[in-house]
């Protein structure tokens, strides 16, 4: 079984439409686009990955149409034709002959292990580990751009069970209004409930300080990356002058970052998401890190399909400190899917399937539709 070689890597780039327009501090997302990766083996296996990022170059430094070429000219060429068996010498290849490129490296290694784990009959989780658990807990991200409706939307949300915890999206209007618009969410969905703040980079230190305050005495549970990414020694202030945890989450990309932070205290709470570390054996290594540092742990999203949602998932459920739950429920903000049977998402939480690989097969007429042409 060794000697199976990878054939042929195929990418192709899905355009979903979002179910109404999420705003974020850089960018307004009306749909999305998926770097779907197919991964064929000599055995006849075929592996899948995807890497998705967030409004174009808005979040990340890879776009999808970036991505895409990354792993038609780059990535193909060097793997076509290695050993499929061992992902993490796939890994070292990719890492010594590519600079760079996390989202695509992390959807190759997604590849990697679903046809692994469909060789061998055993989940990804199983491939690293093992699951502590079968499903996660979801929240859902209030982000209309409209406090009434971002309201309206969570007790929809609650009277369904499908969720129980929201997260805000600040940072795209003056200071003033997103805290009043948070206050007004905190209040309409019921002290109670539990409400996080991310404001993805938007604030100075010095705002920043000011408006964590006045989210502080107005309960919010937790606040994600208030600062620029680059700030480190910035989180670690605030996070050392605040009792509301503080998450690095675009702080928090690589192994490295993890253990910079860790070393000064930057951010209580880490935001592990597999694309921007490169990949699943990344994010458990930087779990690794904030455990020995007595840092806690999200399960973050690029609000990736199903392919990429579960890859995180299936990482997510074998880390047992995951304090903070996940944001995992990318495929419930797209209009339609790629894969035959959808993710079950209720009573606050997602199955994980358990079926080898990531646990799903890709609905090939669906491809048809919504690849991009
Ligand atoms: C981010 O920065 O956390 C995750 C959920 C969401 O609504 O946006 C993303 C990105
Ligand atoms: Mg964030």
């Amino acid at each position: 079984m060794k000697d199976i070689l990878i054939e042929k890597i195929e990418t192709l780039i899905i355009d979903l439409p979002t179910i109404r327009p999420h705003h974020l501090s850089m960018a307004v997302m009306r749909n999305q686009a998926m770097v779907i990766v197919r991964l064929f083996c000599s055995d006849g296996i075929e592996g899948l990955g995807e890497a998705t990022t967030i409004g174009g170059l808005s979040y990340g430094d890879e776009s999808p149409e970036g991505m895409k070429l990354t792993i038609d000219t780059y990535i193909a060429p060097l793997l076509t034709g290695k050993p499929a068996w061992s992902t993490n010498a796939i890994m070292a290849l990719l890492n010594y002959n590519i600079q760079g490129n996390n989202f695509a490296k992390a959807a190759i290694e997604t590849a990697l292990l679903d046809a692994q784990g469909k060789r061998l009959g055993v989940s990804i989780a199983d491939l690293l580990g093992g699951a502590v658990t079968q499903t996660l807990p979801v929240l859902w991200t209030l982000a209309s751009g409209d406090t009434d409706k971002d309201i309206q939307e969570a007790h929809e949300l609650m009277a369904k069970g499908r969720h129980q915890t929201f997260k805000l999206k600040v940072g795209r209007r003056d200071p003033n209004m997103d805290i009043a618009h948070v206050i007004a969410i905190k209040r309409g969905v019921g002290e109670a409930v539990k409400v996080t703040v991310d404001v993805n980079q938007a604030w100075s230190e010095s705002v920043a300080k000011l408006g964590i305050q006045k989210l502080q005495n107005a309960g919010v549970d937790l606040i994600e990356q208030p600062i620029v990414k680059t700030n480190f020694e910035g989180l670690a202030r605030l996070s050392s002058y605040f009792r509301v945890p503080i998450m690095a989450d675009e702080a928090v990309a690589t192994v490295s970052d993890a253990f910079k932070l860790a070393k000064i205290g930057g951010g209580s709470v880490f935001a592990l998401k597999t694309s921007k570390a490169g990949g699943l054996s990344n994010i458990l290594k930087q779990a690794a890190i904030a455990q020995g540092a007595g840092i806690s742990l999200y399960g973050g999203t690029m609000l990736e399909g199903t392919i990429g949602t579960l890859a995180s998932a299936h990482a997510f459920s074998t880390i047992p400190n995951l304090d903070w739950g996940t944001e995992l429920f990318g495929p419930l903000l797209l209009t339609d899917d790629i894969v035959k049977k959808r993710i079950t998402y209720a009573n606050g939480v997602m199955e994980i399937p358990q079926e080898p690989g990531l646990g799903i097969e890709l609905d090939l007429n669906q491809v048809e539709k919504y690849k991009r042409k």
